[in-house]
């Protein structure tokens, strides 16, 4: 059998593909595309949450939060190191993030202005990222299914502390349960569009579907979203900001308004309200951590010559 023959067998028998294994190029360059996207969301993602640590308003919303922003840096670096088994190198994967060769996702380019955008935040994107992540535990490419299992058992816990916490102010003041509504008008939208365009737009979803990478159209997951959101908007007592969405017997889902389409392509093209401090803050944490990578390599070294000499 060919090694294409071979490649298009194992997709066909929903089996894995592994690194060793020959891959077309353009598979090859998908996942990387993909994974190395997917892991730059994860540390940019750490901003928007990370700027209330020090403003958490008790000593275990603190500690719930560095736990939760401490899993998104290691999220990273499963999927940065999935990324590196396709043979390319972790830096160049940076570089590329910092020059905007790279995307990462559209709903780290907004901002938390609020307490309670934290708790949105634990709530709607993690919650989008759960929907979104989970039939990623079955992608064909061996190391990033497998770094996606325990990415979403995280995911899960995080959607949890997410719903909590907007508990805790839907049974507080009024002044807590307008903050909880303001932060939710914010984030709706936006979340929505973490699935990526509309289907008839998606560039890369026949292809990856056929690949078995991608396992439902991005519309698809975002009804799915819609549908499992809007019951839980009703127990936080909250209005989802869409005077369309409505439930729909003929159809078995919700119906929802027309997304911004014009707003999504203005963030992705850098133009959101935080894509420029998103990238400063990066950029700057790059280079102020170059003494601990040139540590590790001195390191490494060490113990190399080490091991030589015994
Ligand atoms: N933002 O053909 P399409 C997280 C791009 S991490 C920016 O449908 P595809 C979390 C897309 O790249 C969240 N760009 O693409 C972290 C493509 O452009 P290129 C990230 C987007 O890949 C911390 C073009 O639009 N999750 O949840 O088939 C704390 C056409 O799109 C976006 C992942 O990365 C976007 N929203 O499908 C809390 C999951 N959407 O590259 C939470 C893995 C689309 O051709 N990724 N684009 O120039 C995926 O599942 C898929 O890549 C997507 C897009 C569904 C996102």
């Amino acid at each position: 059998m060919d090694q294409q023959a071979h490649f298009d067998a194992v997709i066909a028998a929903d089996e894995r593909i592994e690194p060793r294994d020959w891959m077309p190029e353009k598979y090859r360059a998908t996942l990387i595309r993909q994974i190395a996207q997917h892991a730059h969301s994860e540390i940019i993602g750490m901003q928007p949450e990370g700027a209330w640590l020090t403003r958490a308003p008790s000593l275990r919303r603190k500690a719930i939060l560095l736990a939760k922003v401490q899993d998104e840096a290691g999220h990273g670096l499963y999927l940065y190191s999935a990324a590196e088994t396709l043979g390319v190198e972790r830096s160049d994967l940076l570089h590329r993030l910092h020059t905007g060769a790279q995307k990462y996702s559209t709903i780290f380019n907004y901002p938390t202005p609020e307490w309670a955008d934290v708790g949105v935040i634990g709530w709607l994107v993690d919650g989008a990222a759960i929907v979104n992540q989970v039939p990623l535990c079955r992608c064909s490419y061996g190391p990033y299914a497998r770094a996606m299992i325990r990415i979403c058992k995280e995911e899960s816990f995080h959607q949890r502390q997410g719903f909590e916490m907007l508990l805790a102010l839907r049974d507080g003041t009024d002044d807590q349960r307008a903050m909880l509504q303001n932060a939710v008008n914010r984030w709706w939208w936006p979340s929505l569009m973490m699935f990526g365009p509309p289907d008839a737009a998606s560039t890369n979803s026949a292809q990856s579907m056929a690949w078995r990478i991608k396992r439902h159209s991005n519309d698809e997951l975002r009804q799915r979203f819609v549908d499992m959101t809007a019951p839980q908007a009703d127990v936080l007592g909250v209005k989802l900001p869409d005077d369309k969405l409505r439930w729909n017997p003929e159809r078995g889902s919700y119906d929802f308004g027309e997304i911004d389409w014009d707003e999504f392509a203005r963030v992705v093209k850098g133009e959101g309200p935080c894509n420029a401090e998103r990238i400063e803050r990066r950029t700057a944490a790059h280079a102020e951590g170059a003494w601990v990578r040139e540590a590790a390599v001195a390191y490494a070294a060490k113990q190399h010559a080490q091991a030589d000499a015994a």
